[in-house]
């Protein structure tokens, strides 16, 4: 079933194609839940369905997190090892992204709070100090305080890679700035793992023509999900769960950057598709 919170409410849409409005306002105490999928099965039964509001088009749609932390994972994916060697070639930093990614310590790193945060139909933003800026599809953990997998959503780990080339160090400026983050359109609350080869797409438009796309798929992931979630609960406690992004399988081609305008769709078809544009 899908998960979506609203400015006002939260809404199920269940197995049985219908919506349905839930009593809970607390979406911290609700996603920190371990057994959310047999609670929120547990509250359908008792509940009937919303009518008028087609669950393609549901109104005032926000980011699914309130006072979660959104965590990052890196070079999970080959593309995303080669793109970043590639650019910090001339910084020497070419080598760390190779060993990342034969390590058995993953990347990981801290992307931002929820205030960075926005949902689908919101808009991203680019770093003003930056010329080279691409948007990163990454099928995305909801993640419960006991470190439980309860739900995926998908998420967008804007990055500018002028930033990250010019010397690693960089990396939190590369990452993290006001409207770096996407989350959405709502959280896919399941027991059973995702299909390995559940596709993750990507097309980005300019002024209705598109121009650029991308595709992977979960096969082409590097990393057992569960191993993600136990380095990153390791030494960090979360009292409401958090959000790990778990890399990027598509760069867009060297000569290609977002512009004001673009509007970016990012596609996992059981999660649905993350609409954003660029402020
Ligand atoms: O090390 C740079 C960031 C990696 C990343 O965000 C990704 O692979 O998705
Ligand atoms: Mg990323």
């Amino acid at each position: 079933m899908l998960l979506y919170k609203t400015d006002d409410v939260f809404l199920v849409h269940a197995d049985d194609g219908e919506l349905y409005r839930l009593r809970t306002n607390d979406w911290d105490g609700l996603i920190n839940r371990d057994d959310i999928h047999d609670y929120l099965g547990a509250q359908l039964r008792e509940l009937s369905p919303v009518g008028g509001i087609s669950p393609g088009r549901i109104p005032h749609l926000r980011a699914p997190i309130s006072s979660q932390e959104v965590w990052g994972a890196g070079v999970t994916y080959h593309r995303s090892r080669d793109a970043r060697m590639e650019e910090s070639e001339g910084a020497g930093g070419g080598d760390f992204y190779s060993r990342v990614y034969n390590a058995e310590r993953p990347e990981i790193f801290f992307k931002t709070t929820s205030h960075r945060v926005v949902g689908s139909g919101g808009q991203v933003r680019i770093r003003q100090d930056s010329k080279w800026n691409v948007p990163e599809p990454e099928l995305t953990l909801v993640v419960t305080s006991s470190g439980t997998i309860v739900g995926y959503t998908i998420g967008n780990d804007m990055s500018s890679r002028d930033i990250e080339g010019e010397n690693p160090l960089y990396l939190p400026q590369a990452k993290t700035f006001d409207g770096c983050c996407a989350l959405g359109p709502g959280i896919l609350v399941t027991q059973e793992p995702l299909a390995a080869d559940t596709a993750i797409d990507l097309q980005i438009l300019r002024t209705g023509s598109t121009v650029a796309t991308g595709s992977t798929s979960l096969l082409q992931m590097k990393r057992p999900l569960k191993d993600l979630v136990d380095f990153l609960t390791r030494e960090c406690s979360f009292p409401t769960g958090c959000f790990l992004l778990t890399g990027t399988g598509i760069i867009p081609d060297d000569d290609f950057s977002l512009a004001t305008g673009d509007e970016i769709r990012i596609t996992i078809a059981p999660i649905g598709t993350l609409v954003n544009t660029v402020a």
